[in-house]
């Protein structure tokens, strides 16, 4: 396929600030002789440059030497964007990228936008746009889970899934247009019995691929909000879940005041804690300010950990929280296990039956291991999820709306009027590979990449 752009794009790919090396990269026709104009290899035999073969040789900028820096040239097709690209890995100064990017933007090459190369190698064919996304989410993943799940999605997976969906989606719409052209043949009713079970199993199956929680979690980690009365050590257990200092920790109720948040990484997946505000009714206003965010962070949270003070006997406060809870994913934390204890798992688990009760001592790092098995466990996500990203299961959503919309207005009205809700359920598939989508979408989703990407 013949590349569709035709400028060339420069940008520093490498991350800014100091390192061992930074990378100017070019793509587009222009992209070797802008890179001829910028580098100049040692070798004497080293032109022309031969393709994929790192050259050293000097950043130049006419006779003078920038830097010893070594070069590569990716002749199109075999190149991340399908065209001619060219990269310069010079020593990792900021200047020094710099300098070198704007050599390259003085012979003629364009500053990329955000995103752009990989919208090139989306554009020229060589991946679809849910693999392009998938590229963003594996530079984003923090933890081995979200880079998996990415790398599947990168790999095809999500496209494979939607694409077979899409097959399904043809053969309804060609069921739907025999029927129109050949009524003598196939009648209405026999076309509705056939068409409407098929939608809804379609519909149901997409329906199945939306996993919203794992997509979160995937994406921003499992949100765990540390809550419970004031002074009972739901700072200090955040303060050891992190390894660090993070939060304030004093024998004064009432010392967290505003949310503090760190993440961690357990079982390969990113768990995002919240310590909160202590739960108490108060007259003064700041407080009333912390308690009131303490609540939201609970209602947003994916889980719960509800942490009692072992050493004191149950209040009615702590009563009240754990009957809340009650439907919620959450766990009891019997914490100062360190302390002589006056609460037992067996005092709690009336209240709320269904969440386990663990025993730990923030003091003590070894007893927090089954909130961490705990916590990992609740945070691990099928491997085999076919969708992950959010923008994905709006569109998957909406296709399977459009289905069941289908089935209705076959069985209510006739086939032929369903027609168009299976070409609006086709489009809203063909959005999530980009087959069918406009430039206001790839905006928004390649605004949101690095430059140099
Ligand atoms: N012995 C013992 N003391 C603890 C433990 N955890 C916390 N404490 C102490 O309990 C007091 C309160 O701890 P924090 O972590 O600040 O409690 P908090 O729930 O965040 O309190 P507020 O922010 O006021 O709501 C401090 O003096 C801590 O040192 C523990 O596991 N064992
Ligand atoms: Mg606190």
């Amino acid at each position: 396929m013949k590349p569709l752009t035709t400028d060339t794009i420069a940008a520093i790919a490498t991350a800014p600030g100091e390192g061992g090396v930074a990378i100017v990269r070019l793509s587009g026709p222009e992209a070797e002789s802008i890179l001829l104009q910028v580098f100049r290899p040692a070798g004497r035999n080293a032109l022309p440059l031969t393709s994929h073969l790192l050259t050293y040789g000097h950043a130049v900028s006419g006779a003078e030497s920038i830097d010893e820096c070594m070069a590569v040239l990716m002749r199109a097709p075999r190149s991340y964007t399908r065209e001619d690209v060219a990269e310069i890995h010079l020593h990792g100064g900021a200047y020094l990228s710099q300098r070198v990017l704007s050599l390259c933007l003085d012979k003629g090459a364009r500053l990329a936008e955000p995103g752009e190369f990989t919208r090139r190698a989306f554009l020229n064919g060589r991946i679809d746009l849910s693999q392009a996304e998938a590229v963003m989410s594996l530079i984003a993943a923090r933890g081995e889970q979200s880079r998996r799940a990415a790398m599947r999605q990168l790999q095809g997976g999500a496209s494979a899934f939607i694409r077979e969906a899409a097959d399904e989606l043809y053969a309804l719409q060609a069921g739907v247009a025999a029927c129109i052209d050949y009524p003598e043949e196939i009648g209405e009713d026999e076309a509705a019995a056939d068409l409407i079970p098929r939608a809804l199993r379609l519909a149901e199956s997409l329906d199945a691929a939306c996993d919203e929680r794992a997509g979160r979690i995937l994406q921003s980690g499992l949100q765990v909000a540390l809550c419970g009365q004031p002074n009972v050590g739901k700072s200090s257990l955040l303060n050891a879940l992190l390894g660090e200092e993070r939060a304030i920790v004093t024998p004064i109720p009432g010392t967290t005041r505003d949310m503090v948040t760190g993440d961690v990484t357990l079982g390969g997946s990113v768990i995002h804690l919240t310590d909160t505000a202590g739960l108490h009714h108060t007259d003064d206003p700041v407080e009333q300010i912390g308690v009131a965010r303490a609540r939201q962070a609970i209602e947003a949270a994916d889980l719960v950990l509800a942490v009692l003070d072992a050493s004191h006997p149950l209040t009615d406060d702590d009563r009240e929280l754990l009957t809340s809870l009650h439907g919620r994913p959450c766990a009891v934390i019997l914490g100062k296990a360190d302390l002589p204890a006056v609460l037992t798992p067996a005092d709690v688990q009336p209240l709320l039956p269904e969440a386990p009760v663990l025993k730990l001592s923030a003091n003590t790092p070894a007893t927090l291991a089954p909130l961490k098995t705990f916590l990992a466990e609740q945070a691990a996500v099928s491997d085999r999820l076919a969708l992950t990203q959010p923008r994905h299961m709006a569109a998957a959503r909406r296709a399977s709306s459009h289905l069941r919309q289908a089935a209705a207005t076959a069985r209510a009205l006739t086939v032929d009027m369903a027609s168009l809700d299976l070409q609006a359920a086709q489009l809203a598939l063909a959005e999530i590979t980009g087959d069918e989508v406009e430039e206001h979408l790839l905006d928004r989703v390649f605004g949101m990449f690095c430059v140099g990407k």
